[in-house]
């Protein structure tokens, strides 16, 4: 038999995968996809990193350019004038090698005319290819006034692009986002009343339904608290609530429409938004978040699957031990600042050992197509690798892999059935 990374590397390679969060849309919405080189490069982690590279631009004077200046400006102080080694930079150039096209070079003219020559249509078919993803999920905020308007209008789905309804805008900005529902026609007002949870209610089921969505997802901070830390008795009858809004919001208005619609909810924590609010999208940064919040909420609703993921890589370990205590808590992804190789191969390794297959491994949180690309072709290459040691430790014990097991586990770990496949 060949040797087992051989062997999973060949499998993976076919397997195709269900990428369970993204902020790429359907070719259908317009200009809300992102695609080519100018958006790859001014990915705000390259944004980041440029300011670092040349701490003499200010903020306003890189805001103040155009975004192919930008790309041009990254280009030659990362790429050019100095190594790409950080794993943004080499997401670009493995986008740049499997398109074919030629990375060595001072000018993005050649790339520029490439993409240009490009249908949005004919690039995701080839994406997607490349990529070896089979479907993604969007992100999808109908409080966003241009997003809005697209699913108002209507239009052609792609069943390659799968919803889930976003929920930070509606929920977060208590009590502003009130004004917002109340404008599309949702009687709230900026007490918690019963009403008003009512009608928050309705808006998630209305939304639910128009947009299709999965799931829904919300983003909290590191400091988000939900029941009693000490007495694991916590009562929530109405009188005695003791949480913010943000968690009343979440326990009395998204938790009993996905229990009604039997959809799960993603909890993605541990994001400190704006710590820089000069850096824009670039500008949210870490915080290490309390396992509790989570666990007390998989307690409270065993009936609702809890898709969790954290920010923090020292919330790693404690998400493993919080979905062994609770089996309706599904941990996925290596997040934004873990998606790394290095922490990819920890949290994969981490997982494995206390979890079996039952996690899902990662999500790439792409915001531009193209980068389909490298983020499922370095991910692949980790978490194959880890997969096939954990294999070859079982070979050693007594208990060799084939084949048709290695295709079942992949299967099982990428194709979205822990989100609910239809
Ligand atoms: O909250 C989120 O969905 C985050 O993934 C984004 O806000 C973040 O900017 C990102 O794209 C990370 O990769
Ligand atoms: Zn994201």
């Amino acid at each position: 038999m060949k040797p087992m990374h051989t062997v999973v590397a060949d499998v993976f390679a076919r397997i195709p995968v269900t990428d369970i969060h993204t902020h790429l849309f359907d070719p259908a919405m317009g200009p809300l996809l992102l695609w080519g080189i100018d958006e790859l490069l001014t990915y705000h982690y390259l944004v980041a990193e440029v300011l670092r590279a040349r701490p003499g631009i200010t903020y306003k004077a890189f805001r103040a350019m155009s975004k192919a200046a930008q790309a041009d400006l990254i280009w030659r102080e990362l790429f050019v004038e100095r190594t790409p080694v950080s794993e943004a930079c080499r997401g670009v150039l493995t986008v740049l090698q499997a398109l074919g096209l030629n990375a060595n070079t001072e000018s993005l003219s050649d790339i520029r005319a490439y993409f240009a020559a490009q249908t949005v249509r004919g690039h995701a078919d080839q994406v997607f290819k490349l990529a070896g993803v089979e479907r993604v999920y969007m992100t999808n905020d109908p409080l966003n006034p241009a997003e809005r308007a697209v699913w108002e209008k209507g239009f052609e789905r792609d069943p390659r692009f799968l919803a889930a309804l976003r929920l930070d805008s509606a929920l977060k900005d208590w009590p502003r986002s009130a004004g917002v529902l109340k404008a599309l026609g949702y009687a709230v007002d900026t007490s918690l009343s019963g009403r008003t949870l009512s009608e928050v209610r309705r808006y998630l089921a209305d939304w639910r339904q128009k947009i299709e969505a999965r799931y829904m997802a919300i983003s909290l901070a590191p400091t988000f608290r939900y029941g009693d830390m000490g007495d694991a008795t916590f009562q929530h009858s109405a009188e005695c609530w003791n949480v913010d809004s943000l968690a009343d919001l979440i326990v009395k208005a998204v938790i009993p429409v996905a229990r009604e619609l039997g959809v799960p909810v993603a909890l993605m924590i541990g994001a400190r938004k704006a710590a820089n609010p000069e850096l824009g999208d670039a500008g949210d940064s870490v915080g290490q978040a309390d396992i509790a919040a989570l666990e007390n909420l998989a307690r409270d609703f065993g009936d609702v699957t809890f898709l969790a993921t954290f920010l923090a890589r020292e919330n790693m370990h404690g998400l493993c031990v919080a979905a062994r205590k609770f089996k309706n808590i599904v941990p996925f992804g290596c997040w934004w600042f873990l998606n790394n190789p290095s922490l990819i191969r920890e949290i994969t390794a981490m997982r494995l050992e206390l979890l079996g297959l039952s996690f899902i491994p990662q999500h790439s949180d792409c915001r531009i197509l193209d980068q389909l690309i490298y983020k499922w072709t370095h991910s692949r290459a980790i978490i194959g690798d880890v997969l096939a040691s954990k294999y070859d430790d079982l070979a050693r014990a007594g208990r060799p892999v084939s084949e048709a097991d290695v295709r079942r586990d992949l299967a099982a770990l990428f194709d979205g059935r822990l989100i609910g496949r239809n």
